[in-house]
């Protein structure tokens, strides 16, 4: 989230679109009732099925599953048409006025620079042109054809109501009421709040959805605003903290990258990561990226990262592609892997096509499964007839359990959707053999550790080297890993004028203060700050709120240094002045900013030409993405991988997204409309928390058995009514299950045809106390978003036929 929880409160419009608050997000969801009942918002629900979010809505809005871009530049087309939009937000915080490149184009659902054979894009035509001094050329009149303004007019204006209710089947009357409250929000002194989750994650397009919406948020000037902003409701509890921690395979800490295989040393790594600003007068913060790096060198390699190593570089692995989790099963069902590590994950149950995901766990050696439960996975190789069709003699796989703790059995912090770390006290003795993951983890590298300098070994420096000095090696602490992320000054640190900033072995205060040099270490920049000098800020639990925007600055700590809403400077005018006085979350006060937040780069004063986006090289929010997005500087309508309609209406020649990743073998294991008809989505249920909940007796009591739900028209049309047994299908598997017959899912009309939704919820599985049930993933196809690989759960094709 750019905003928080409770800051939803302020919205004048909610927008639930993507996701299911009321279901999956209960607790949460209070913030948009708040907004509902004590602040007259209006709240709009945008889903294929009717929710228990859209039973509490004002306005209703069904979609096909898979459509969102093109309702959204629906949106996007009327705002400007009929010129909603903040303007001067528009123009001096957007990349609106920026000229793009002459050979920048789009033609029949294909941007410049497309290598079919590769399925990716050259990216180079993508952005803008530069003059000799190395800015970006401007049009401030936005009068330039090659402005982003014109091309971006350009680009939507084939989305008119009449399209979005060909492609999306919603109703133009409901899209129409839904534009028109969106663009009450362009006023200065009202904000819409999106909340989405993986309504529009789990696509082939999903990060395209998220960035139309926060293209939407640009031109209503709503980002850095109270009650506005781009909202991902976050899944597990602490998922923000996985992603702030860098825990995907091209990633490090803080938002860093992994280095290259192209990237052969130090220096060449840090010029590529060290963008300089595009604009006269802009602050690029990443130019501080090599303070953040060297220190987080410090952290992992301590005394043994020094300036004539390369700060241990050559000891970070470097990527030559991403192994994603999809890349990965793919090289296990090749034979390619020979042990799996599986620790707080339980694929044969969440990852897509999950007969594929047997076959693949099939050929290992071994695989070790960390977890405080058993799980389908740890026991993939168990026979459960159609459930878990298997031949465990055929199945060499060895499978060691190391039972987990839960977090409830120990100290620590959770980073929720909105950037708090509030820390947690234990609050039970774990049972039986269970260890902490900090200690299953610690026992296995003394081990490694202790094999390597008795037997030595390829590769073994990496982990030599690794500082490792808690107090109780084989068991770190939770808070000795929080003021090792915080960071410490290694020697004493002094400012320019000569003055002491933290003495040797002080816990830092601000990532301000991280250097270069190696005289301060932090293993995650972003979070320093929450462990200063005066102690546990995330332990903080003062919930005083004097300004009645919720930003209570005492509750705990949000990173970058306890900011509760980021981009905080857009929410004031060029002048510093608050776009909406009542709202107020910074003002430049003459000489410094002061407010109700932590002013974000309060170094810059109005008028230094500093933009508030400051993580970008021209400062600015991108209306135009110059490079960054596999599939287009401009979002796209591609149909899902599995289509109902077998076509793209907008451009029939490319049907789905261009660069998204398929591999031949899973692409063979795609479904056509002939055969499979009809749309799949699936989705949790508040009752259970994915496949965890079914050992817990109360939860198994309260939702015990599998079911699928579909239309009252579908269902008559079969011959199925409320309780028979059916049987789902897609090209890669079946699962049974109870049918629910519910108008809460309709007919949409779509390019001309029917287009009926089968609804699956996620949570069955042959483990556990619940009923025994057929995984959904047993449906679900093989691939995903072609930025982030999260697969295509939301929109695939099934049949379904009473039993
Ligand atoms: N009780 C409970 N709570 C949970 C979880 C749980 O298992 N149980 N899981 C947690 C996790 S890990 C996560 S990530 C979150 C997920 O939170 P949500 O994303 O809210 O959960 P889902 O039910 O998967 O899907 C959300 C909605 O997206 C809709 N949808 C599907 N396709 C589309 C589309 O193309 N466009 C639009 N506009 N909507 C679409 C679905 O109909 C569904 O209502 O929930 C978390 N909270
Ligand atoms: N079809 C379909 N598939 C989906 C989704 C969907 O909407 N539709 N949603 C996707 C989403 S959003 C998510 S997040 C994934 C989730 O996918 P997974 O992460 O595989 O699912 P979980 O069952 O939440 O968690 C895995 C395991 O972690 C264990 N665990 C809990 N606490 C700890 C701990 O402290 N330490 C260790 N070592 N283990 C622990 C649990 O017991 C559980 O067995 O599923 C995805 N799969
Ligand atoms: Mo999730």
């Amino acid at each position: 989230m750019t905003n928080h929880w409770v800051d939803i409160k302020n919205a004048n419009v909610v927008v639930v679109m993507g996701g299911n608050a009321a279901e999956a997000h209960p607790v949460g969801f209070r913030w948009a009732m708040e907004a509902k009942n004590n602040n007259d918002a209006t709240l709009i629900v945008v889903d294929p099925r009717f929710t228990r979010t859209a039973s509490v809505a004002d306005i209703y809005a069904p979609i096909r599953s898979g459509t969102d871009i093109t309702f959204l530049s629906g949106v996007i087309l009327y705002l400007i048409s009929n010129n909603k939009i903040n303007a001067e937000y528009v123009k001096h915080y957007t990349n609106a006025s920026l000229l793009v490149r002459d050979d920048f184009s789009f033609d029949d659902g294909l941007f410049s620079g497309y290598d079919a054979e590769k399925r990716q894009y050259d990216k180079t035509s993508w952005n803008y042109q530069f003059d000799e001094n190395g800015f970006a050329k401007r049009d401030e009149t936005l009068q330039h054809p090659r402005c982003v303004w014109n091309l971006l007019k350009q680009h939507v204006a084939r989305y008119t109501p009449d399209v979005v209710e060909n492609i999306c089947g919603t109703p133009q009357a409901d899209f129409l009421k839904v534009c028109e409250v969106l663009a009450s929000t362009s006023a200065a002194d009202r904000t819409t709040s999106f909340l989405y989750a993986l309504g529009w994650t789990q696509h082939t397009v999903g990060a395209q959805n998220i960035r139309t919406m926060a293209m939407i948020q640009l031109l209503l000037g709503n980002m850095g605003m109270a009650g506005g902003g781009v909202n991902a409701l976050r899944g597990h509890s602490n998922i923000q903290g996985l992603t702030d921690l860098g825990l995907l395979s091209t990633s490090l800490p803080g938002y860093l990258t992994l280095p290259s295989e192209k990237q052969p040393d130090v220096e060449t790594y840090l010029a590529a990561s060290t963008p300089k600003a595009t604009l006269p007068g802009q602050v690029n913060y990443w130019s501080n990226y090599p303070k953040f790096f060297v220190s987080l060198m410090k952290a992992f390699y301590g005394d043994d990262a020094r300036r004539e190593n390369g700060w241990g570089y050559d000891w970070l692995p470097k990527w030559d592609q991403a192994y994603d989790v999809m890349k990965y099963f793919q090289m296990m069902e090749r034979g390619e892997v020979t042990g799996y590590f599986c620790q707080g994950f339980n694929p044969v149950a969440s990852f897509p096509d999950k007969n594929k995901v047997v076959a693949s766990l099939s050929k290992l050696k071994y695989m070790v499964v960390v977890d405080p439960l058993v799980t389908e996975t740890a026991n993939f190789w168990q026979n459960h007839g159609d459930m878990n069709d298997v031949d465990p003699a055929q199945i060499q796989t060895e499978v060691f359990r190391l039972p987990s703790t839960c977090f409830a059995e120990e100290d620590g912090s959770i980073a929720n959707s909105g950037r708090w770390l509030q820390w947690h006290w234990k609050g039970g003795e774990p049972p039986g053999e269970a260890r902490t993951d900090g200690q299953i983890l610690a026992g296995l590298l003394h081990r490694l550790r202790k094999m390597y300098r008795e037997e030595g070994g390829k590769g073994a420096e990496p982990l030599l080297k690794m500082r490792w000095d808690y107090l109780m090696p084989d068991h770190p602490e939770a808070d000795e890993v929080a003021q090792e992320n915080n960071g410490v000054a290694l020697e004493d640190l002094y400012d320019a004028n000569g003055v002491l900033v933290a003495k040797k072995g002080q816990l830092l205060d601000s990532f301000a203060q991280l250097r270069d040099d190696g005289s301060t270490s932090s293993a995650c920049w972003i979070y320093t700050g929450s462990w200063t000098s005066k102690g546990n800020q995330m332990a903080n639990r003062d919930n005083s709120d004097p300004s009645g925007l919720g930003n209570t600055l005492g509750w705990a700590w949000a990173w970058p240094l306890n900011r509760r809403i980021i981009y905080n400077r857009a929410s004031a005018d060029p002048q510093g002045k608050p776009w909406d006085p009542k709202r107020m979350l910074i003002e430049w006060n003459g000489s410094k900013w002061v407010g109700n937040d932590i002013p974000d780069y309060s170094a810059a004063a109005p008028g230094s030409g500093v933009g508030p986006f400051i993580m970008q090289p021209e400062g600015m929010g991108r209306l135009f993405a110059i490079d960054k997005m596999a599939e287009g500087p401009f979002p796209e309508h591609y149909e899902p991988f599995e289509t109902p309609l077998g076509t793209n209406p907008l451009h029939p020649k490319v049907v789905s997204n261009p660069a998204a990743r398929i591999y031949d073998a899973d692409a063979k294991r795609l479904g056509d409309h002939s055969e499979f008809p009809y749309v799949g989505t699936t989705y949790r249920l508040t009752e259970h928390f994915h496949t965890w909940t079914k050992h817990a007796r109360l939860n198994a009591i309260v939702q015990p058995e599998q079911f699928v739900e579909l239309s009252e028209q579908l269902a008559g049309k079969k011959g199925i009514v409320n309780g028979d047994t059916v049987k789902v299908s897609s090209k890669r598997g079946f699962i049974r299950a109870k049918a629910v017959v519910t108008r809460r899912l309709q007919t949409l009309k779509v390019n001309g045809q029917d287009v009926e939704t089968i609804g699956i919820p996620i949570h069955w599985g042959f483990e556990g106390v619940t009923q025994k049930g057929y995984m959904a993933n047993t449906l679900t196809p093989f691939v995903g978003d072609a930025n982030s690989q999260t697969p295509e759960y939301k929109a695939f094709l099934v049949n379904v036929e009473k039993d």
